[in-house]
């Protein structure tokens, strides 16, 4: 993986002419690069194409990074951390065509046991099997919230559960016939677009589309019920007032449900995407590092094939220079295209009102993790915990008992996995000294910082294990840790860490329409924040694999299945 970035060019290059620059040298970008150079059109020949992808960091990867801490040889995850194995696009890519290809080893991504994970909420400590042990021993099981006779003694998980059942039976589905329709995506795409909220009340008459997702959970327990879901769900991103719709099969297809798969990639999960830029790159497609996109332009000579100019700005020579291309694809979040020039004949806010409006159709979702080094993993005796997470309303949210390196016992643990208003905690303490890491048997030196990821503060460090220490009770002791890291992918270009519809948008138009806004323009945008399935990979790749048909014609690649479903 570190040799990777010896291929890639920094430089200016003059006379640059393409038929294709890719801008963004994450999840959507690479595969848009890795197909059109692999793909095949529908007479099964290949396209020929010269392609760039353009990367203002210095990595590719985008929001999947993966590091390692010293120490130990367990790779930790300050992006994107996992799949489902109900993902076909990045399932196949991992576990068939780069499996053999790469070597790459599929693991299973743990999430242990409930009988040794906690839940520390409103100052109750429990273990996470406590409600369905209180099933067993027949104890209506009281938290600290007054959700209400109807819930009470239920998990956050049965009652999203119980709601969107609800909501779906009145408006006349069936969330069965659903989950056991051979593509569910297709069939719950149909739902989303026709359901209509059929209860008493304000929100009476409506598509479900149109309210949001806090909405709908208030009104159908109450506000009090709806903290317990925000909190002890973990997230607050999933139950923000985001699209109720698109809310529905999101929880019950991933965190609500009880049959989820997941799985990651034995040395780091941005293999996935470092295998595609390799691929790429030895298929004859260039990586341009350190070149940010400040603006693109019509090619004022309107007989060249060209005909956009593209201006980047090279963060080693400081300098603008510009490139030739007939087609572009953005393959960015929302807050990177909003960084972009604004007035070109693009996304001209005064002329382009309906991109404008359309890109505001996301939410972007402020989210942040605190790795940490420890030297023995402490919640194997005293927790029994092996893997999987623990969760508190505290502003540290999620925590997760990581991995032990086999040949020693440094162990990583992610302290904090946080999003949206908690966020702003962690902001506020990461200036000032950083928290250096410490001798330790395995690591020698003393205090150093590794230089190529972000350190969390002393003042983060210490905050976060008084939490943990919080978190898990006066039983369980917790040591000092000895390393850190800290990623905050609010900050730009991300906007955040992932993102939500809103509530209001047909997410059935704005998907197709972002893929190409102009239909006179070859300029696409791609990427996981316009997508159906926001925060995971797969969201990225569908929209880019979508754009490869449609606008490259290019054929289903033989390891997907014709019928898989990409979404609108
Ligand atoms: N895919 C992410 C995870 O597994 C979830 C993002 C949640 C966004 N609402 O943690």
């Amino acid at each position: 993986r570190g040799e990777i970035s010896n291929r890639f060019d920094t430089k200016v290059a003059k006379n640059l002419k393409l038929d294709v620059a890719i801008v963004g040298a994450g999840a959507s970008g690479l595969y848009s690069g890795y197909r059109l150079k692999n793909g095949k059109d529908q007479n099964g020949n290949s396209l020929d194409l010269d392609i760039n992808i353009f990367e203002m960091s210095d990595r590719v990867g985008g929001r999947l990074e993966s590091i390692k801490l010293p120490g130990m040889n367990v790779v930790g995850e300050i992006g994107g951390m996992r799949y489902m194995t109900s993902q076909k696009i990045v399932t196949s890519l991992i576990e068939d065509v780069f499996a053999t290809q790469y070597a790459l080893d599929p693991i299973p991504f743990p999430m242990g046991d409930p009988d040794h994970h906690l839940y520390y909420l409103r100052k109750q400590r429990f273990f996470a099997n406590r409600f369905s042990q209180a099933k067993i021993t027949g104890e209506n099981f009281k938290t600290h919230y007054e959700v209400g006779e109807k819930f009470q003694g239920k998990s956050s998980d049965e009652i999203f559960r119980t709601i969107i059942k609800k909501v779906l039976k009145k408006g006349g589905h069936s969330l069965k016939k659903i989950q056991n329709s051979p593509s569910p995506r297709r069939e719950w795409n149909k739902v989303k677009k026709e359901l209509k909220y059929e209860f008493k009340g304000p929100y009476k008459g409506k598509y479900v589309y149109e309210i949001g997702f806090w909405n709908m959970l208030k009104d159908q327990s109450s506000q009090e019920c709806y903290e317990f879901l925000a909190q002890a769900g973990g997230y607050y991103s999933n139950t923000i007032n985001w699209n109720a719709a698109e809310a529905m099969p999101y929880m019950v297809g991933d965190f609500a449900s009880d049959s989820v798969e997941y799985k990651t990639i034995d040395g780091g999960y941005d293999q996935i995407l470092t295998c595609l830029a390799d691929d790429f790159l030895q298929n004859g497609g260039k990586i341009r590092t350190k070149n940010r996109l400040a603006s693109f332009e019509k090619n004022p000579d309107t007989t060249s094939v060209y005909k956009y100019i593209l201006t980047f700005y090279n963060m080693e020579s400081k300098e603008y220079w510009k490139v030739d291309a007939k087609d572009i694809i953005l393959s960015m979040p929302r807050r990177s295209l909003e960084l972009l020039d604004q007035d070109n004949f693009f996304f001209n806010r005064d002329k382009q009102k309906a991109l404008q409006h359309n890109l505001k159709s996301v939410i972007m979702e402020p989210s942040c993790k605190i790795l940490l080094g420890f030297e023995e993993p402490w919640w194997k005796e005293t927790l029994g915990a092996q893997a999987g997470e623990s969760i508190t309303d505290l502003p540290m949210r999620q925590c997760y008992y990581f991995g032990v390196d086999p040949k020693n016992s440094h162990s990583l643990f992610l302290s904090s996995y946080n999003d949206m208003r908690t966020v702003q905690f962690w902001k506020a303490l990461d200036n000032g000294e950083k928290f250096q890491t410490k001798t330790t048997k395995l690591v020698k030196g003393k205090n150093f910082l590794y230089p190529h990821y972000e350190h969390a503060s002393k003042m983060m460090v210490e905050e976060v294990i008084k939490q943990v220490r919080d978190l898990h009770g006066p039983s369980i002791s917790v040591p000092d840790p000895y390393t850190s890291a800290f990623k905050d992918w609010t900050l730009d270009p991300y906007g955040g860490g992932y993102h939500a519809w809103k509530n209001h948008y047909k997410v059935w138009e704005i998907m197709p329409y972002i893929r190409q806004p102009h239909e006179e323009e070859r300029v696409f945008i791609t990427g996981e924040a316009y997508s159906d399935q926001q925060g995971w990979v797969e969201g990225a790749f569908c929209v880019a694999e979508h754009v490869m048909r449609e606008k490259y014609n290019l054929a289903c690649p033989d390891w997907l299945n014709e019928d898989y479903y990409l979404g609108w």
